[in-house]
Formats: C-alpha cells, sequence, structure tokens
C-alpha cells in the first residue's frame, strides 16, 4: 500500500472531490460542477438584462386606494369614490427620481386591491369610477408620459391577487381577465421596460383558489413587450432577492436553478436562501431585485412622515444591493395630494449628494489591471499606485457579459512601494456586476487581488475610492 503524504488542504480538496462535498474554503471541484459548466455552456445575460442591471437604481411608487384608507393591503371593497388626489403631478415624481440618479419608474398599476390606475374596460373598479380628473384620468398615462419627459424607463406592477374581482378563484375566467388588463397595459402606453409580478396572497387557507397560468402571463407579455424584463420570485428575467429589508445575499450568484423557486409565491425550505444567493450550478441567468421601502410602509401613511430612511440609511441599501450584484428598486410612495413628500425627496437627492461623494475620487484611475493566472480557477493581480493614497472603497467588477465567475476573492494593500508587508483590506464571495466594500480607511501604494473562480479565471476591473 503507498501512503501519500497529504498537506491538509490537499486532502479537504481530495475529500470534497470524492464526497461531492464544498469544504471550508477550498475552490469548488470539478466534481461539483454542473453539467453544463463543465461543458462550458455558462449563462449569460440578455441585452436586456445587463441594461437591467447597469441602470443600478429604479424607484418604486406604491399609489391607490391604500393611500386614502391609510391601509398596507385594501381589502377590495373601497369604494373608488375615494380615489381623488388633489394635486397629482407625475413629472414631479420623474423629476424626483431624476435628481436622485434613478433611471426608471415602477408604478402599482393594480395592487391586491384590484382598483386599477388605468381606464381599464375589464372591470368599474378604476380611476374611471372616481372623481380624479373627472372621471377621465389615468395614472398609468401620467406616469408613463412623465418618465418619457425626463428620460426614464417604465416600469408597471399588476398584481395577480386581486380582491375585488368576482372571477378571483374561477382560474380560467380569472386568467383572462388578467391577461385582459396585462394587454391594456402592454400595448396602450408604448415601451415598457419591465413587467413586475408580485407573488404575495393573502386568501389563506379557506381563501378563494386561484390557480394562475404564469406560462400563459409571461408569453403574453413576450409576444407584447419583447425586450421587457419580467420580474418575479421565479423570474424568468429577474429574481426576487428574498427580502424586503433591501438586503441581497453577501453570496450572490445570477444564476438559479429554476426548479429552486417553481413558481412566484412559493414558499418552503431553501426557497428564501436561493433567492438571497443564487446558485453558481445554476443554468439561467436571473439576477436579483432588492426591493425596500424608504419608509416603514409601500403605501403613504402621514403617521410615518417622522419615519423615512435617513441619507446615511439609504446609502447603506446602495451598498448592500448594488454592492452586492443586485439592484436596488426604492420605493417612494406619493401622498394623498399625488406628490412625493418633501422629505422623501430631499433624502433622494442627498443620496445622490453623497453616493457621488465616495465615488468621486478614484485613486485607481487611469491604471489598467493586468491578471495572472495562478492556476486552472485562480489569478491575482497586483496594481501599483503613483503614490501612498488612503482608501475607503474597494470597486470590483467581472465582465459578466461573459458570465459571472468569482467564488471568492481577498484584498490587499501594502504602504509601502516595495509590498514589504500586506494587509488584507477586505475579502469575500461573489463579485458579479458590482461588489462594494467598504473598508477601514488605509493608505496603500499597491493593491493585490486574489480570485478563485468557477470558471476560467474572469478579468475583473478593480477601482478604490477615497471615501
Ligand atoms: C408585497 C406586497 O404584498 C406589498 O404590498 C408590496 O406591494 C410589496 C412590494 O410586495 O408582496
Amino acid at each position: 500500500m503507498i501512503h501519500h503524504r497529504y498537506t491538509r488542504r490537499q486532502f479537504v480538496e481530495a475529500a470534497a472531490a470524492l464526497t461531492g462535498v464544498v469544504v471550508g474554503r477550498s475552490i469548488v471541484p470539478p466534481g461539483l460542477m454542473s453539467v453544463a459548466r463543465r461543458q462550458g455552456r455558462r449563462a449569460v445575460p440578455t441585452p436586456a438584462q445587463l441594461a437591467w442591471q447597469r441602470d443600478e437604481l429604479a424607484l418604486f411608487l406604491h399609489f391607490g386606494v391604500n393611500t386614502f384608507t391609510d391601509r398596507e393591503w385594501g381589502d377590495g371593497k373601497e369604494s373608488p369614490a375615494i380615489f381623488a388626489p388633489t394635486a397629482l403631478d407625475a413629472r414631479q415624481w420623474a423629476r424626483a427620481a431624476k435628481a436622485g440618479g434613478f433611471r426608471m419608474m415602477i408604478l402599482t398599476a393594480k395592487h391586491h386591491d384590484g382598483f386599477c390606475l388605468w381606464p381599464t374596460a375589464t372591470t368599474a373598479h378604476s380611476v374611471k369610477s372616481s372623481p380624479f380628473r373627472g372621471g377621465n384620468g389615468d395614472v398609468v398615462r401620467e406616469m408613463v408620459e412623465a418618465c418619457r419627459a425626463e428620460d426614464l424607463k417604465v416600469g408597471l406592477y399588476c398584481s395577480p391577487w386581486d380582491r375585488n374581482s368576482p372571477v378571483y378563484g374561477d382560474s380560467t375566467r380569472y386568467n383572462d381577465l388578467f391577461c385582459d388588463q396585462l394587454t391594456e397595459l402592454l400595448t396602450r402606453y408604448g415601451r415598457v421596460d419591465e413587467v413586475w409580478f408580485d407573488g404575495a396572497n393573502g386568501e389563506g387557507p379557506n381563501g378563494r383558489k386561484q390557480v394562475y397560468d404564469w406560462p400563459r402571463f409571461w408569453g403574453l407579455v413576450k409576444r407584447l413587450q419583447p425586450k421587457t424584463v419580467i420580474f418575479s420570485d421565479a423570474g424568468p428575467d429577474v429574481r426576487w432577492i428574498g427580502n424586503e429589508r433591501g438586503v441581497a445575499g453577501d453570496t450572490n450568484w445570477s444564476m438559479m436553478n429554476p426548479a429552486a423557486v417553481p413558481y412566484p409565491g412559493a414558499d418552503g425550505p431553501g426557497i428564501i436562501a436561493a433567492l438571497q444567493n443564487g446558485d453558481p450550478d445554476g443554468t439561467v441567468w436571473r439576477p436579483g431585485e432588492t426591493d425596500v421601502s424608504i419608509r416603514p410602509g409601500w403605501f403613504y401613511h402621514p403617521a410615518e412622515d417622522e419615519k423615512v430612511k435617513t441619507v446615511e440609511q439609504l446609502v447603506g441599501l446602495y451598498f448592500t444591493s448594488v454592492g452586492r450584484n443586485s439592484k436596488l428598486l426604492l420605493n417612494v410612495p406619493p401622498t394623498r395630494a399625488g406628490l412625493l413628500h418633501e422629505t422623501d425627496v430631499a433624502r433622494l437627492v442627498g443620496m445622490r449628494r453623497e453616493v457621488g461623494r465616495l465615488f468621486a475620487q478614484d485613486v485607481t484611475r487611469g491604471i489598467e489591471p493586468s491578471w495572472r493566472a495562478t492556476g486552472e480557477r485562480s489569478a491575482v493581480c497586483e496594481i501599483m499606485l503613483s503614490r501612498a493614497e488612503p482608501v475607503a472603497i474597494i470597486d470590483l467588477r467581472e465582465e459578466i457579459e461573459r458570465g459571472q465567475a468569482v467564488a471568492r476573492y481577498t484584498v490587499e494593500g501594502a504602504m509601502d512601494a516595495r509590498a514589504t508587508q500586506w494587509h488584507e483590506l477586505s475579502r469575500g464571495t461573489t463579485v458579479g456586476y458590482r461588489k462594494l466594500d467598504r473598508v477601514t480607511p488605509t493608505a496603500v501604494h499597491r493593491i493585490r487581488v486574489k480570485i478563485e473562480t468557477i470558471a476560467s479565471p474572469a478579468r475583473l476591473a478593480i477601482h478604490a475610492y477615497r471615501g
């Protein structure tokens, strides 16, 4: 019998390859790789998914009868007569979005109460039956026109769960009605860049049981708006990130195994983790969208005027969403007047100013990182600054057009040009579109980044800011 002397690391890797268990900090062994990955078929984003991610920020607007009843979930019995915004100005929303650096607005065209903000032919429960603009109003149109005027993209939320519709629970009839509503929304207003499907359903065990025809809904959306991205827990284009706190998984792959979250609203063990973290072996590209409200609730409540998130909190959300390979969808609800509250608008402007300040001084500007492979799936890059510079933020970016590959990284800094001593600045797992780490401000002359990847090593862009 031949005895080998293994180092601990070699032993751990060999054991992992044999048993199929990922152990410790080792590179994912080849034995664990999916067939797709072994054959080099990696999931990559579509142009629409790429553009969606690069926008980084979208503004969410929850508005409807709940705004007037002071509730979060309406029961569908509200009289349309209560929907009476006195000074609605969608241009004010759009200007605030623009001033905050947001690239899209997504409006709740219909929330769970079933009240439609556009004059639909499918139900009388809409703006048509309200006093708004004498019954001739169309909030969706005003929002879309404001987006066009301010060069913002358009997104629409249309809740599948409908507490007003008398046919909800009669699956075929309701699915037909829902498709008619989608058809109106996706044919009347020009290009729609994102369609947002919520998974919530509060019917409870004795409630109405509606079986949604998701393949039909998604197929219809794609036929009417081929360039749109569809959001839901189950994608197909972008997925929910798994919480409403504004925090993406620290490990966040944009790939998913479609079977992990089979339909929107699915719950069970492992679903939230799958949404938070994605899957390095996933066969589809389905990046996570991080939705969170600037206030405790999604709809406007006067009692929450003092509870608007601070600029510091909003900047924190930027780091835990955009800075974790996700996108931030920040909800700012219009008031009963139909305007964004001045406190909220000021916070958006403050957020943009602070993000601008933090990223104003890139000490790596003009330096082309040069990567050297150190193994089949590992690489290192060292960059030399022109002088020692204080660094407070590290910004790593993969070329996600080619997929996502980094599974682990460390960033080190050396004070002196000769690099006699390296100090760890940060370490982490996935990178993807963008990974932002706030580090203890440190003066560095050289920066070294080491990566371990699940495919042949990717080239990574490295930026570092004074903060
Ligand atoms: C949830 C809904 O139930 C909330 O009311 C809100 O619309 C949020 C964005 O999604 O599932």
